[in-house]
C-alpha cells in the first residue's frame, strides 16, 4: 500500500493531490508541526533520516524529495501525466520537475526566512535585524523572485499548462512553489497568468478532494 506521510501545511498537499489526480489508492499518515518552530515531529526522522515532508513508503520502499516521489508515482500509473519520451513536452515536463525545488523554492525560502528573522531575534538586537532582513530582501532576494515570476508568466503564455497543452504532473510539482509565491512574494501581481493557473489548479476536482484529505492548508487560497 502506498502510504504517505503528510505534515500539515505542506508540500505533501501536492503529493494526495497527484495521486487523486492518478487515482492510486493510498493511505496518509498524519504528522503535525510544532505550532511555535513549525519544524516537522521527530516521528517524521523514523521514517527516513531527513526527517522532512513529503516522504512516500510502499512496501519496503522509502522514497523522499517531491520530484522523485511524482517520477515515482507517474511510473506506478504507466506514465500518466507525463509527455510521450522524446517530445519537446517531455523536456519541457523534465524541466519543470526539477526546476520547482531546484530553483524556484531556494528565493522563496530565503523570503520566508527573512521575514520571519526580526520577529525571532532577541529584543536588543531586533531593530537591527530588521534592517539588515529589509536590505536582503530588497537587494537580493525580491529581484530574484521577480525575475522567475517574469519568466513563469512568459513560459505560460506560451502553452495553458506548464509542459505543453495538456494538465501534467509538472503542473501539480509547480502548484506550491506559485501558491507560496503568492501569500509570500506578491506573485500575481501584474501577472495575470500565473493567478489564472493557480486558479485552475484549485479548481480541479482531485485538488478539492486532496484538501478534504490533507487538512487545512493555508496556500489554497
Ligand atoms: N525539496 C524537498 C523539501 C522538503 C521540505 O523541506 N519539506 C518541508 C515541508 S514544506 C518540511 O518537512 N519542513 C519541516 C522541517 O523542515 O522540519 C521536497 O520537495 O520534498
Amino acid at each position: 500500500m502506498l502510504t504517505v506521510h503528510h505534515l500539515n501545511n505542506s508540500r505533501s498537499q501536492r503529493v494526495l493531490w497527484l495521486l487523486e489526480e492518478l487515482g492510486l489508492p493510498y493511505e496518509i499518515k498524519y504528522y503535525q508541526r510544532d505550532p511555535k518552530t513549525m519544524l516537522a515531529p521527530p516521528e517524521l526522522r523514523a521514517v527516513h533520516p531527513l526527517g522532512k515532508s513529503p516522504v512516500l513508503t510502499d512496501g519496503d520502499i522509502t522514497v523522499a524529495e517531491t520530484g522523485a516521489i511524482v517520477e515515482y508515482l507517474v511510473d506506478k500509473a504507466g506514465g500518466r501525466l507525463r509527455p510521450q519520451a522524446e517530445t519537446p513536452e517531455r523536456l519541457r515536463w523534465t524541466f519543470w520537475l526539477h526546476y520547482a525545488e531546484g530553483s524556484l523554492m531556494s528565493p522563496l525560502l530565503m523570503k520566508l526566512v527573512f521575514s520571519i528573522m526580526p520577529a525571532r531575534s532577541p529584543m536588543l538586537l531586533r531593530g537591527l535585524v530588521r534592517n539588515i532582513a529589509a536590505r536582503a530582501q530588497t537587494g537580493f532576494v525580491d529581484p530574484q523572485l521577480k525575475n522567475h515570476f517574469d519568466f513563469l508568466e512568459g513560459e505560460l503564455g506560451k502553452s495553458e499548462w506548464f509542459a505543453g497543452d495538456e494538465f501534467s504532473a509538472a503542473d501539480v510539482m509547480m502548484s506550491f512553489p506559485l501558491e507560496t509565491g503568492s501569500l509570500r512574494a506578491g506573485a500575481f501581481e501584474g501577472r495575470p497568468r500565473l493567478k489564472a493557473f493557480v486558479e485552475r489548479i484549485h479548481a480541479r476536482p482531485a485538488y478539492k478532494t486532496a484538501l478534504k484529505k490533507g487538512g487545512p492548508y493555508a496556500y489554497a487560497r
